[in-house]
């Protein structure tokens, strides 16, 4: 009989659930904290320069099962202690933004952040991946403040364009929904769609370029107004922001 089979008492199993339920919350929490950086970094945006570079965010922590494939895989022990050496996207992170340019605005005031070390770069844009995948991917570290320590956690930053994610997540799903071994055909297709998709990105940032370029030299004429005026107007906007 394998160790994994050998019954284990109660108390035995309680503890082992507190430590995997304490595991799993040092992710989410991970992911609250930078949540929050990447949500101030867009309201700033939004607030001073009237832009917004990203569209959305989403995070997840890494599925059980996905960690007992991905250990099985490597033919790994499933120990908490190896799965944290081993598995750097416990914690993941995706920032969809506009243009391409705006990927490496939001790497850059990321990886500028004085409480974040920035582990690893992947820059999967530069050089995609053979399958056409493209993505920018920064491997952070961020603390955590517990009640009774601080932990250093590993977060997998992915931030692509809306036509990388598009790419991306179509490839996933055929992916595995032929176990790994996508015919060479659909494979071929896949590689002329993300050519198209980043064909599309570059004509988008053309487009933008152009748009700020007519802004600059043509900008709305400027119109007296009242200063006092100005004030309670804006003051009003503020208010009903806040709502
Ligand atoms: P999921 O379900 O998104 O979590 P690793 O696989 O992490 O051991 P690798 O390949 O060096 O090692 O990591 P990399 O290149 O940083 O990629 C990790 C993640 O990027 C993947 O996580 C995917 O989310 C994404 N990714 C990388 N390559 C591709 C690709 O070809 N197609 C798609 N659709 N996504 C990709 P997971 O754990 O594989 O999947």
């Amino acid at each position: 009989m394998s160790e994994l089979h050998q019954p284990i008492s109660k108390e035995e199993f309680e503890r082992i659930r507190k430590e995997i339920t304490r595991f799993r919350a040092t992710y989410k929490f991970a992911l609250d904290e930078i949540s929050t950086k990447v949500n101030i970094l867009k309201e700033e945006f939004q607030l001073i320069h009237t832009y917004n570079p990203i569209e959305h965010v989403n995070t997840r922590v890494k599925s059980g099962d996905s960690i007992v494939k991905k250990m099985q895989k490597k033919g790994l022990p499933l120990s908490l202690d190896v799965i944290e050496k081993e598995i750097k996207d416990l914690a993941g992170i995706r920032v969809i933004c506009s243009f391409v340019s705006d990927i490496y605005r939001i790497s850059d005031m990321i990886q500028n952040q004085a409480d974040i070390q920035v582990m690893e770069v992947k820059d999967y844009i530069q050089n995609p991946k053979p399958n056409g995948y493209q993505s920018l991917h920064l491997l952070l570290q961020i603390p955590v403040f517990m009640s009774d320590r601080t932990v250093n956690v590993n977060v997998e930053m992915q931030i692509r364009t809306i036509a990388m994610d598009f790419w991306a997540s179509l490839e996933h799903k055929i992916y595995y929904k032929y176990n790994g071994n996508v015919p060479e055909k659909l494979m071929l297709e896949l590689k002329e769609a993300a050519d198209t998709a980043s064909a599309l990105d570059r004509k988008m940032e053309r487009i933008n370029q152009e748009v700020n370029i007519l802004k600059e030299t043509n900008p709305e004429e400027d119109v007296m107004i009242n200063p006092a005026e100005m004030m309670a107007d804006l003051l009003k906007r503020m208010d009903k922001g806040r709502k």
